[in-house]
């Protein structure tokens, strides 16, 4: 089986302090965490970034500080911006993490409007889907297809049919916000992605270890980190992404499946030769 590549979503938009006291706001807290989840076995750190006092922000510039820091002391890392940002960003606000230099490796493409719970949409049209794309290709960005159902994949395959996708494609399904997350709906959506396409699969909340476990096994990849989940286990808060990430490590260990180095990940995802 290939081996495992681990993403750490070590911060996200929405998860706080008083959820749990590790997630990181600062830039020197978000690089201690990286540094945490990289050292763990993560080849792919997906960013949000925050002012300090956790507000979060797509601001260019506080990008830019913050892959500079992480890049500073995880050389090897495929740092992966965010460009869904928070609910309620405008696209441009979106776009501005992909606007740092050295352009980056990767960054998320979210392929459709989705409930975040309560009154939160996250609104991402057909026009801003295949903008964003064609921005990615344009810059040579490998996005990841960030999808939270079904329909999302036919979006996907969509943009794909307009020449705006390089191949192979790269989804990140996102089990647990909108649709349920169960090992039916995971391996429904394995299935429903065309052949070559690698795939990363996320549980949120106490979804993430049985998510993990299933894709581990069936040769996808795998994301954890307080964006996701903010627990170790039932009731025991994570102390850090990389307590999370060494989880996933060892659950991969149990089967004998090898965890990709950051080099590896490049060349199963395409980045490289
Ligand atoms: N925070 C969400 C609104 C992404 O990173 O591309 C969007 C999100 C997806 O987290
Ligand atoms: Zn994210």
């Amino acid at each position: 089986m290939e081996k495992l590549i681990i993403t750490a979503a070590i911060c996200g938009a929405e998860v706080t302090k008083e959820q749990n006291p590790a997630v990181p706001y600062t830039i020197e807290e978000i690089v201690k965490e990286a540094k945490s989840a990289y050292d763990a076995g993560a080849s792919i750190i997906h960013l949000h970034v925050r002012y300090d006092d956790g507000t979060p922000t797509q601001d260019r510039e506080r990008f830019q500080v913050a892959v500079d820091a992480i890049k500073a002391v995880c050389p090897d890392a495929i740092v992966q911006p965010s460009t869904g940002g928070a609910v309620g960003m405008t696209d441009l606000e979106r776009l501005q993490s992909t606007d740092i230099v050295p352009t980056p490796e990767m960054a998320t493409l979210d392929c459709g409007t989705c409930n975040f719970g309560g009154d939160e949409i996250f609104v991402n049209s057909d026009n801003t889907i295949k903008n964003f794309a064609k921005i990615m290709l344009e810059r040579g960005i490998k996005p990841e297809l960030e999808v939270f159902d079904k329909g999302m994949i036919d979006i996907a395959l969509r943009v794909d049919k307009k020449g705006l996708l390089k191949h192979p494609l790269h989804f990140d399904f996102v089990l647990g916000v909108q649709m349920s997350a169960t090992v039916r709906d995971l391996s429904f959506m394995a299935n429903s992605i065309p052949a070559g396409s690698t795939w990363t699969a996320t549980g949120l909340g106490r979804n993430a270890w049985t998510i993990a476990a299933a894709t581990i096994a069936m040769g996808g990849h795998v994301r954890v980190g307080f964006e996701d989940n903010l627990y170790l286990e039932k009731g025991v808060l994570a102390k850090s992404n990389g307590e999370m990430v060494e989880k996933v490590v060892k659950m991969a260990k149990l089967i004998g499946r090898e965890v990709a180095t950051p080099t590896e990940a490049r060349k199963i995802l395409g980045i490289t030769e």
